[in-house]
């Protein structure tokens, strides 16, 4: 069937927005209809050729809602009508992975998934005869796609598509670093570095797990607003701070008898291999945990003396925030939809699929905090 996709021709050039074809739905898999999705950072890391993984072309998007529209052979625990949310993260219940308790990375479809292609080996996108490629398991940035059965997740069918999108992936990103990465504990000191889409969800994860002190730290000093609007207790601009930046915020989280600075719990939400360093470095000697969150240009690599971990620091890293789709998604549905946490004021700019391109302009000038394509 035809179906209006942004498509991405090629690296470094914009979305182009056009009719494609799309099969229909084969074993195991479901077509959905999708009602919105986010622009997230990766989508812009993949167009912008950064990605020495990137396929081309492809039509991109990972953040999306919507409905199923038909259902292939076999598939038993969706049906057409369902509200739903792709997951770039699958969660089969069945790979020695999910089995493990241990991790949220399923396996069963990982290497198709990565070669963009579904879990038979084949696309179900085209152009003109011409195969386009699936992105992350999703391609949301068209109004159907397909996708396995073991990639979607069932949520509550009076959740607004236009704001739950984001669940997708920086939601669940940022509130699961907090409550399923670190684990964090009432009272605890918590940094975040980088309030951006996904900083701020770190930050409104902090406030839910009843952190005391929640510090921020970004180059904008808009974001001081921005965090204070999610329950950040204190801002922190580096440059005010310049080369002392972790000897202040060791400084500012001095607790105790001993009188020995450094946070419980810090977040890397920049995606920056220095900031990664300064995160690690600002933890509690002893039990502090640094979680890296952002994603680093291909190659790069951290570093930190192996004093820091010796002395008791521990270095993690969380995709999808540790979730596991198909069962923690429909849980972060209903505590948007009970007030627990906080999505609307997020979403800065929305656009029709034509303007696609448009949203991605926000992103670079840093003007938005999430864009979402509302078909
Ligand atoms: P964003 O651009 O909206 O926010 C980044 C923020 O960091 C901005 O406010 C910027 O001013 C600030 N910043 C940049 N350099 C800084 C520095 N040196 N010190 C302090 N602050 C600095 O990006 P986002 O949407 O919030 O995404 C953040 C990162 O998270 C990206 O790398 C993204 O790819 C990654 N991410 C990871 C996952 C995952 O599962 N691990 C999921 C989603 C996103
Ligand atoms: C989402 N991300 C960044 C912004 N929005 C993001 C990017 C990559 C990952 C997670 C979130 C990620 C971390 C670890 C992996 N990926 C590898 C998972 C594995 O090997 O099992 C990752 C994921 C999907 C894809 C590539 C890398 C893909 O589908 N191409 C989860
Ligand atoms: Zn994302």
């Amino acid at each position: 069937m035809d179906v209006r996709a942004a498509v991405a021709v090629a690296a470094g050039k914009p979305l182009e927005v056009t009719t494609v074809q799309l099969e229909g739905p084969k074993a195991f898999e479901v077509m959905v209809e999708i009602k919105a999705t986010g622009i997230c950072h990766t989508d812009e890391f993949t167009l912008s050729g950064g990605d020495p993984e990137g396929l081309f072309p492809s039509i991109l998007g990972h953040e999306g809602a919507g409905v199923v529209v038909d259902v292939g052979p076999g598939v038993t625990s969706l049906k057409k009508g369902d509200h739903v949310i792709p997951l770039y993260t699958p969660e089969c219940r069945t790979c020695p992975s999910c089995l493990s308790r241990k991790t949220n990375l399923c396996t069963a479809i990982r290497a198709t998934q990565g070669q963009g292609l579904m879990p038979d080996g084949s696309s179900r996108f085209s152009i003109e005869g011409k195969t386009l490629h699936h992105y992350m398991g999703c391609s949301t940035f068209a109004n159907f796609t397909v996708l396995p059965e073991i990639a979607v997740a069932k949520i509550r069918e009076d959740a607004p598509f236009d704001k739950v999108c984001y669940i997708g992936c920086g939601v669940t990103t940022g509130i699961g670093a907090v409550l399923n990465t670190a684990k964090v504990e009432p009272g605890a000191t918590a940094v975040v570095f980088g309030l951006g889409g996904i900083g701020l969800n770190v930050i409104q994860g902090l406030r839910l797990a009843s952190a005391d002190m929640i510090i921020g730290v970004d180059l904008n000093n808009d974001k001081k607003q921005w965090g204070e609007r999610f329950g950040m207790t204190h801002f922190v601009n580096p440059k005010d701070a310049g080369a002392d930046l972790v000897p202040h915020l060791v400084n500012m989280t001095k607790r105790g008898a001993d009188q020995i600075g450094g946070a419980d719990y810090t977040f890397d939400c920049t995606g920056n291999v220095s900031v990664m360093r300064q995160a690690l470095e600002a933890c509690h000697r002893g039990w502090g945990v640094s979680v890296i969150i952002g994603v680093a240009p291909a190659g790069a690599e951290i570093a930190t003396r192996p004093f820091q971990l010796v002395t008791g620091r521990t270095w993690k890293g969380t995709a999808f925030g540790g979730a596991r789709g198909r069962t923690d998604v429909p849980k972060i549905v209903d505590w948007y939809m009970d007030g627990k946490i906080e999505i609307d004021p997020m979403i800065t700019h929305t656009m029709p699929l034509a303007d696609i391109n448009k949203g991605f302009d926000l992103m670079h000038a840093g003007e938005s905090i999430r864009s979402v394509v509302i078909y």
